[in-house]
C-alpha cells in the first residue's frame, strides 16, 4: 500500500473511531455503502441494463448511485445496438448511459469496441480485408470519438483469446490477422486520447490463457501503442475459487505496468452441464429440476458458501489495492443476472450481492465487514 493510500485510510479510520466514541457501536457495514467502504481501495462498479439506465425501476434507481461509483454498459454499446448498419449508428441509449454517469459523478466504462460476439448482421457480409479494416476504423472513430472525454475507460478488445492462450478464430482474426488487436488500440488511442484503454477477457487468471494475454499485451506495448489496463472478467463458480491463479495474475499483469480490474464479477451457484462427467452439452437441460436446485430460495448452506467465497475474493483484492483500480459486478441484483439464462435458460441463480428484491445478501455483509 502506498503512503498516500495509507494516510487516506488512516484519516478515514480516525473519523470512524471518533464517530464510534459518541454513539452506539455500529459496524461499518451498518452505515455505509460499498463504494464508501472501499473508497480508498478501488472503485466499486456495476453493469447496467436498459431499464436501469432509463431509471424505470425505482429501487434500482435508488440503489445504484448509493452503492456504486463506476458503471459499465451491459449491452447497449455493443456493435449490434450502436452500429446497426455500415453507415448507421444509434447512440440514443449510449448517450443516456453516459449522461447518467456524468449526472451521478461516476466512472464510466464503455463496453466494448471490438468483440466477435453481438456484432451487427452486416459485419459478417463484409468481404475484403480492406473493407473490414475500414469497418473497424469507422466503428472505433465514430463510437470512441463521440464519447472522447466523456467515457473514462473503454474495453477496447474483448475476448480475443482461446483457453489455451492462442488467438480466438474470430472474424477479426480471419479478415485482419492477429495484429488487429494492436491496430484497435492504436485507433482507440487516437480517437479517445484521454480515455483509459483496456484488454478484457474471462479466465485470464488461468495459467495458459494468462500467458496468452501477457503475449498479446506485450505485443501492443512493443508496437509503442497505449494500453492502460487489463480486465479479468471474473465469471466464477461456487465450486471453484481460483485464488492462487488469480493472485499470480494480478501480480503478473501489474508487472506489465497495467492497472488491473475485475470487470464482470459474478459467482454462479448452479450446476454447470460442462462440469457433469459425461454430460452432453448438446443435451437439453431446460426444465431439468436437478439443474435448477433453488427455484424459489437459495439454501442456507449455498448462501453461506457464496458469502465466504466473496469474502475470500475481497480479502485478496484488498491485498492488492495498489494494483487493482476497480471491481465491477456484472449486474445489480440476482433477478436480472444473465446467469439466469446461461448456459441453461430459465433457471434461478444467485450470483450477486443483492437478491432479486434488492436486499443485501450475506455475501454483501461479508464484503462490507472486511472494512
Ligand atoms: O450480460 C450480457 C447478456 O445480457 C448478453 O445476452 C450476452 C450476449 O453475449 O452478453 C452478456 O455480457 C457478456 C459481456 O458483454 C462479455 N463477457 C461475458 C458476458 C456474459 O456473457
Amino acid at each position: 500500500m502506498t503512503f498516500k493510500k495509507k494516510l487516506c485510510l488512516g484519516i478515514i479510520n480516525f473519523c470512524v473511531l471518533m464517530t464510534g466514541c459518541t454513539g452506539s457501536k455500529k459496524s461499518a457495514a451498518d452505515s455505509s455503502s460499498l463504494k464508501d467502504l472501499y473508497k480508498s481501495d478501488f472503485l466499486i462498479g456495476t453493469a447496467m441494463n436498459v431499464e436501469q439506465i432509463e431509471e424505470k425501476e425505482p429501487k434500482a434507481a435508488a440503489l445504484i448511485p448509493a452503492e456504486f461509483n463506476a458503471i459499465t454498459a451491459e449491452n447497449i454499446m455493443k456493435c449490434e445496438v450502436i452500429h446497426p448498419g455500415w453507415d448507421r449508428y444509434n447512440f440514443d441509449l449510449a448517450d443516456k448511459f453516459v449522461a447518467y454517469g456524468k449526472r451521478k459523478n461516476m466512472f464510466i466504462i464503455g463496453h466494448n469496441l471490438i468483440w466477435h460476439s453481438q456484432l451487427a448482421p452486416f459485419v459478417s457480409e463484409i468481404q475484403s480485408s480492406d473493407s473490414f479494416m475500414l469497418f473497424m476504423t469507422n466503428h472505433i472513430n465514430a463510437v470512441a470519438g463521440r464519447y472522447a472525454g466523456k467515457v473514462n475507460g473503454w474495453d477496447v478488445v474483448n475476448e480475443a483469446l482461446n483457453e489455451d492462450g492462442s488467438m480466438r478464430n474470430s472474424i477479426f482474426l480471419e479478415k485482419l490477422g492477429e495484429d488487429y488487436v494492436t491496430k484497435a488500440f492504436e485507433l482507440a488511442a487516437k480517437a479517445a486520447p484521454n480515455t483509459e484503454l483496456y484488454y478484457n477477457d474471462y479466465n485470464i487468471e488461468q495459467p495458459q490463457k494468462r500467458a496468452g494475454a501477457i503475449r498479446l499485451i506485450k505485443k501492443i506495448q512493443a508496437a509503442g501503442v497505449r494500453i492502460d489496463g487489463v480486465g479479468i472478467q471474473g465469471h466464477w463458480s461456487i465450486n471453484k475459487l481460483p485464488l492462487e491463479d488469480l493472485e499470480k495474475s494480478i501480480k503478473e499483469f501489474a508487472k506489465l505496468g497495467l492497472k488491473v480490474m475485475i470487470t464482470e464479477l459474478d459467482v454462479t451457484v448452479l450446476p454447470n452441464p460442462w462440469d457433469l462427467k459425461g454430460a452432453d452439452v448438446n443435451q437439453n437441460f431446460e426444465g431439468d429440476s436437478a439443474m435448477n436446485p433453488y427455484p424459489s430460495n437459495i439454501s442456507d448452506s449455498a448462501d453461506t458458501k457464496l458469502a465466504l467465497y466473496y469474502e475470500s475474493l475481497f480479502k485478496l483484492f484488498l491485498k492488492y489495492t495498489d494494483n487493482i483500480s476497480r471491481v465491477t459486478f456484472w449486474g445489480v441484483n440476482d433477478g436480472q443476472s444473465w446467469l439466469n439464462n446461461w448456459p441453461i435458460k430459465n433457471r434461478t441463480n444467485y450470483p450477486l450481492l443483492f437478491d432479486k428484491n434488492f436486499n443485501k445478501k450475506s455475501a454483501y455483509e461479508k464484503v462490507a465487514a472486511l472494512k
